[in-house]
């Protein structure tokens, strides 16, 4: 029994979603423009797809599971289970106006024609607010819809919003923010459901690795007791003497979020040498 697993063919997030894979540890070569691929090491098994199919694929059972924007996932509105958010292909879906459009607010879109790849999600959004415009579904180049004449408004995906700015256009409203999640049947058997779990505990642990570092000091011993305090690490921090009488080295694992400031009151509490590290793979 093997678990079969859609990712994106080729486009955004297609390495990332290899790389993630691999980093769990699963070897399989592809796509190399291929359909499938097994991995030799772990039962499972790939499909590369169009990104646009993968929540039909899941929902009906094809792929078990699948790596997918978000906004992709809300657009086709399919009945699966989202597993895990990945933390890559960021992004956000935005209406944007012509930049010399004097928007003040939603309701100036009133009336306007927009065009997006996202009827469904811009639908909606604009049923919410009361507003009711004339959407215009066109699959690729939404950017320049404005300049040709096609629509007043668009609401496409940004990302650095380097597309607007060349073509003239500015961010008037985000709707949603989005990222790659891992999606999953809702409907899997017990063995298929254990290999997913399998899966997803590795994903948990590089993502819990990503925002931690592993820390390395040395610290006189009479201020060991206010490191121990700035430094709580997984259990506690380790400590080892140091060659030198009456200094240690203190070892421990911080949150990235927090780093600065840690180093900061460390070094103001007499930690000397501090090494900070990458960590790979973190298992609580
Ligand atoms: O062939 P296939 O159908 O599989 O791919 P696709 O062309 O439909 O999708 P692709 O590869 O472009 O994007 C896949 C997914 O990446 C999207 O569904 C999002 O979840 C995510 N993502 C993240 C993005 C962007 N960032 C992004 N910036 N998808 C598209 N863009 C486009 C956007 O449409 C616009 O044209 O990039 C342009 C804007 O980028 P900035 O940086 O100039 O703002
Ligand atoms: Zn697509």
């Amino acid at each position: 029994m093997k678990l079969r697993i859609a990712i994106q063919k080729s486009g955004r997030l297609n390495e990332d979603s290899v790389k993630l894979l691999r980093e769990c540890g699963i070897d399989f070569s592809g796509p190399n423009g291929k359909l499938k691929a097994e991995a030799s090491n772990f039962p499972l098994e790939l499909l590369f797809l169009r990104d646009d199919d993968i929540p039909q694929y899941v929902a009906d059972g094809v792929a078990d599971a699948g790596i997918v924007g978000e906004n992709v996932l809300i657009e086709k509105r399919k009945n699966v289970q989202v597993k895990n958010k990945l933390g890559f292909g960021k992004c956000r879906l935005s209406i944007a106006v012509d930049k010399s459009f004097p928007y003040t607010g939603i309701h100036d879109l009133n009336n306007l024609r927009i065009a997006t790849s996202y009827p469904v999600i811009l639908g909606q959004y604009l049923s919410s607010k009361n507003i009711s415009a004339d959407i215009h579904e066109i699959s690729g180049s939404v950017e320049i819809a404005p300049g040709i004449g096609l629509a007043d408004a668009i609401c496409d995906l940004v990302s650095s919003g380097s597309t607007l700015l060349i073509n003239g256009l500015k961010e008037a409203d985000v709707i949603l923010k989005s990222e790659a999640v891992l999606i999953a049947n809702d409907r899997l058997s017990e063995t298929k459901n254990k290999l997913l779990d399998r899966l997803l505990f590795r994903i948990e642990s590089l993502k819990k690795a990503r925002n931690a570092k592993y820390i390395l000091l040395n610290a006189p011993n009479d201020s060991l007791g206010d490191i121990v305090r700035i430094l709580p690490g997984m259990k506690s921090p380790t400590i080892l003497p140091l060659a030198e009488p009456g200094w240690s080295s203190v070892h421990s694992v911080v949150n990235e979020n927090d780093f600065w400031e840690i180093i900061e009151s460390l070094k103001a509490n007499g930690a000397q040498g501090i090494l900070v590290v990458p960590i790979e793979k973190m298992i609580l």
